[in-house]
């Protein structure tokens, strides 16, 4: 396939200042006509032909100026049109069949209605066009089609009229008056019923909003519109943006290969993040609603208005977003929760793509298939380089430059160069060195080191950084580092406040006076920069950071490293003091003073795939036993205050207040470790909490701790889950999910018999990421020794990939790591990456994955 470089960005040769379309819609057949009003770039030096871009389309028929066309030809899917005038008007007639479209981009059929998915080239599959985001075009749709199918026609922008056709047919037309890139085009048409709401923008316009769904489903559209209304004023607060249309669709649809998409004035979701009440949907399920909503709102600002130059600067819109709904997030609920969350994903997610054979910076320098790069790195990455600009610049110059830069980019597609010059022009900030982020690859590690002159009263911090090398630079740049740092007493944990330090160079010392005794180092506190630390902290410094920091996250983080060294020497045999882990988690759960979402936080042991992370060599079962091992001990040594406490947290009347969510959170924490303990009645404690709960995050929480049991009640529940939610296909997947998450011997083989269900299909995303995603996130399963896991996983997505190229390369990941693994495992999970590689036919998506794995 060929490569795309970053370098060779040209300008484009055509614009298109005006786009119409028609479309006669049609399950099997829609013809979708196009009228394009061409202009050739003034600064374009060479006649270049009109090239627009296409996949699997071939032209009905092609006119220029009015007149019958027949001078084109077809380069690798795209129409070539050698015309020579400054502009024409050129018209072209296709027809596609939405309901063959599995891949689900461009136009597709979902539960009886069509929609589009345009990002990142799906217009290209709906119509020939320069689907690149730097042509920015009015749109203007007429869409028809049958009235009784589609009752409900939706598109960007506002309606402007609408009528009866013959034959039982209707149409619409909408003009969307803000010039955009194709990828923002959007159309649906179905039987939908809507949430109607509106909301006032600051300025008083009125914005009538809309959450469209199937009949069914409307009672549980409620959350995602409390959480548009709440996200439309949050971004007039704290980015002073306001909406700038007369109407807000949002339609959810449930195959759908990500989250949601922004497409101006109608975004479309996965179902998943807009479909919730307490019967069906679990806390986290409410919270990844709000997030999502959130954020696919403010890409109206960051990504919309400004948008892309080319997909190279995709960070721009989604690490600027995605740390604008974190932001958001944390506004709503706890500034604690919500970053020890984001950091969980952070290292769960991104920190191994930085370490393994895909790594690449936020700003990628080439690609193969885009789809492949809508990573945790771009999107999370991305959000932690926008934080640490925040953290540096403070939140008013922060503001600053993001005002300047909306406004001095406004209508226009930017690069990520023009983002941080507005930062720097507006808030008034120097990002030379800063801008290296953008082109590094890999987590930097810092280590740090304290030592104290009792003579002198100095205290000196020496810190040194290490990039990366990679094969694309020569020299490893560096890393401008902020890192929130305290000095606490050592016997009272106070400290004089806490100081941003800027490591900006290879190796820095920095040096505190006053310090009558040696203090303990709190640094990185709220994870102001996404590195790994080395700081060779005691075991005893470490627990008296986890009972004394103040800061919510460098506590969080102090007991996790505490457990992860425990469990880290454990695996490799080396001896390890335990009891100073269980005083620590004993003084946690002792600590009245602590609120209760964040001591189940605090207690949580590392997961078995961050604690791998830590290894230099992977071996999933041991990890596996040592982790069960410690969680056994807390749980008899504690078992007591675990079942006071999960007494305690005995549920009231429903609600979605912080005290409500934090008891349910700990409660199912308590329920989990009252399992560990072996206690002879945990099965039936889990049990009889399946059976009484009236909301999802106790009955999954429940479910799961039954899921690993050998227990009888194991099966009954899962039947009894079976039978209450088969038609309510986002619970089903929860079934699916929990099973193979199942940490049972038995779990491969049940993964493959629940491949055969009924209710299992490989064209829903969802279902297929319940299924077999959650299965890869089972490291001792989906390592098991017998290599079975990974031809599983092998074998699912040479299947997949010619259904859905894009869900199926996003299988690779966790096979592409094989390099860290035992020599065992390792070969067979290279094996099983070869085995993907000599299939005929493969996608591109697929084959840039599977071969950069086995490079
Ligand atoms: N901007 C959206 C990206 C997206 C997407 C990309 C590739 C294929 C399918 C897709 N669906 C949505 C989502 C977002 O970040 O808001
Ligand atoms: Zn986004």
């Amino acid at each position: 396939a060929r490569t795309i470089r970053r370098e060779d960005y040209r300008p484009p040769a055509w614009f298109v200042p005006e786009v119409h379309l028609d479309f006669q819609l049609g399950a099997e057949q829609t013809v979708v006509k196009s009228r394009l009003d061409v202009r050739r770039s003034k600064s374009a030096k060479y006649q270049e032909p009109l090239i627009l871009d296409g996949d699997d389309l071939l032209p009905v028929s092609v006119r220029v100026d009015g007149e019958s066309w027949t001078d084109w030809t077809l380069v690798e899917g795209a129409l070539h049109l050698p015309l020579t005038g400054a502009s024409h008007i050129v018209e072209i007639t296709v027809e596609i069949d939405p309901s063959t479209n599995t891949q689900l981009m461009g136009l597709y059929a979902s539960g009886g209605m069509l929609c589009t998915q345009c990002e990142a080239q799906g217009f290209r599959r709906i119509t020939f066009f320069p689907d690149r985001p730097d042509i920015l075009s009015r749109y203007t749709v007429r869409m028809e089609g049958s009235k009784a199918d589609y009752p409900v026609l939706l598109c960007n922008g506002d309606k402007t009229d609408a009528g009866d056709a013959d034959g039982g047919r209707h149409w619409a037309e909408w003009v969307d008056p803000w010039p955009k890139p194709s990828y923002l085009f959007a159309l649906v048409a179905g039987d939908l019923v809507a949430n109607n709401d509106s909301f006032t923008t600051r300025s008083g316009k009125e914005v009538e909003l809309n959450i469209w769904v199937r009949d069914g489903d409307l009672p549980r559209t409620g959350h995602a519109m409390k959480a548009l209304k709440d996200s439309m004023r949050w971004d007039e607060q704290v980015y002073g943006r306001e909406y700038d249309l007369q109407l807000f669709n949002i339609v959810a649809v449930s195959d759908f290969n990500m989250g949601a998409m922004e497409n101006k004035g109608l975004n479309i979701f996965n179902s998943r993040y807009i479909l919730a009440d307490p019967e069906v949907a679990t806390d986290a399920d409410f919270d990844g609603i709000e997030g999502v909503v959130a954020h696919e709102y403010f890409h109206n600002w960051s990504g919309n208005r400004v948008t892309c130059r080319d997909w190279f600067q995709l960070s721009l819109k989604e690490g600027f977003t995605v740390f604008r709904d974190q932001s958001f997030s944390a506004d709503m609920g706890s500034q604690a929760l919500k970053r020890i969350e984001d950091v969980r994903i952070l290292r769960a997610a991104q920190f191994p793509e930085d370490a393994g054979p895909l790594a690449h910076p936020i700003r990628p320098e080439s690609y193969q298939e885009i789809s492949n790069f809508y990573t945790a790195t771009v999107y999370n990455k991305g959000a932690e380089v926008i934080r640490m600009m925040h953290s540096l610049m403070g939140a008013d110059r922060f503001r600053k430059g993001t005002d300047l830069y909306f406004d001095r980019h406004d209508g226009e597609a930017a690069t990520c160069e023009d983002f941080v010059v507005a930062m720097e022009d507006g808030g008034d900030a120097d990002l030379r060195q800063f801008r290296s982020w953008y082109e590094t690859p890999g987590t930097p590690k810092v280590s740090a080191r304290l030592s104290h002159d009792p003579q002198s009263g100095t205290a000196t911090l020496n810190l040194s950084q290490q990039v990366a090398r990679t094969g694309e630079k020569p020299e490893p740049s560096q890393m401008v580092i902020p890192l929130r740092t305290a000095l606490l007493d050592p016997d009272s944990g106070e400290h004089e406040g806490e100081e941003l330090l800027v490591l900006d160079k290879p190796e820095q010392s920095f040096q505190f006076e006053g310090q009558t005794e040696h203090p303990i180092l709190s640094i990185n506190r709220g994870f102001s920069a996404p590195i790994i630390m080395e700081s060779s902290q005691t075991p005893e410094e470490l627990a008296f950071l986890s009972t004394h920091d103040d800061d919510p996250f460098a506590r969080f983080e102090a007991m996790q490293q505490l457990m992860t060294n425990y469990l880290t020497a454990r695996v490799t045999g080396t001896p390890a003091d335990r009891d100073i882990v269980l005083q620590a988690v004993g003084a946690a759960l002792s600590d009245e003073s602590i609120d209760r979402a964040f001591l189940a936080e605090l207690i949580l042991l590392p997961s078995e795939a961050f604690l791998g992370d830590q290894m230099v060599v992977v071996d999933p079962e041991a990890i596996h036993e040592a982790r069960e091992k410690l969680r056994g001990k807390i749980a008899v040594q504690f078992e007591r205050k675990f079942r006071r406490l999960y007494a305690q947290c005995t549920p009231g009347e429903f609600s979605l207040s912080a005290e409500a969510r934090a008891n349910r959170k700990l409660r199912n924490v308590c329920l989990a470790y009252i399992a560990g303990s072996q206690a002879d009645d945990a099965a039936a404690l889990a049990s009889d909490q399946f059976a009484d709960a009236d909301n999802m995050t106790a009955k999954q929480g429940a479910l799961s701790v039954l899921s690993h049991m050998e227990d009888k009640d194991r099966g009954w529940a899962f039947d009894d889950f079976y039978n209450t939610y088969r038609d309510n296909a986002l619970v089903l997947d929860k079934w699916f999910t929990l099973q193979s998450l199942s940490q049972r011997g038995d779990t491969v083989k049940r993964v493959k018999a629940l491949a055969g269900h009924p209710d299992f299909t490989m064209s829903n995303p969802n279902r297929v990421r319940a299924l077999y995603g959650s299965f890869t996130a089972n490291p001792v399963r989906f390592h098991d020794a017998s290599g079975e896991g990974y031809r599983l996983i092998a074998d699912m997505v040479i299947h997949l990939d010619a259904q859905n190229p894009q869900t199926a390369a996003r299988f690779i990941p966790p096979l592409g790591r094989w390099r860290r693994y035992e020599r065992g495992r390792a070969e067979l999970m290279r094996t099983a990456l070869e085995k993907i590689a000599a299939t005929p036919d493969l996608s591109k998506d697929v084959m840039e994955q599977v071969s950069k794995s086995l490079a």
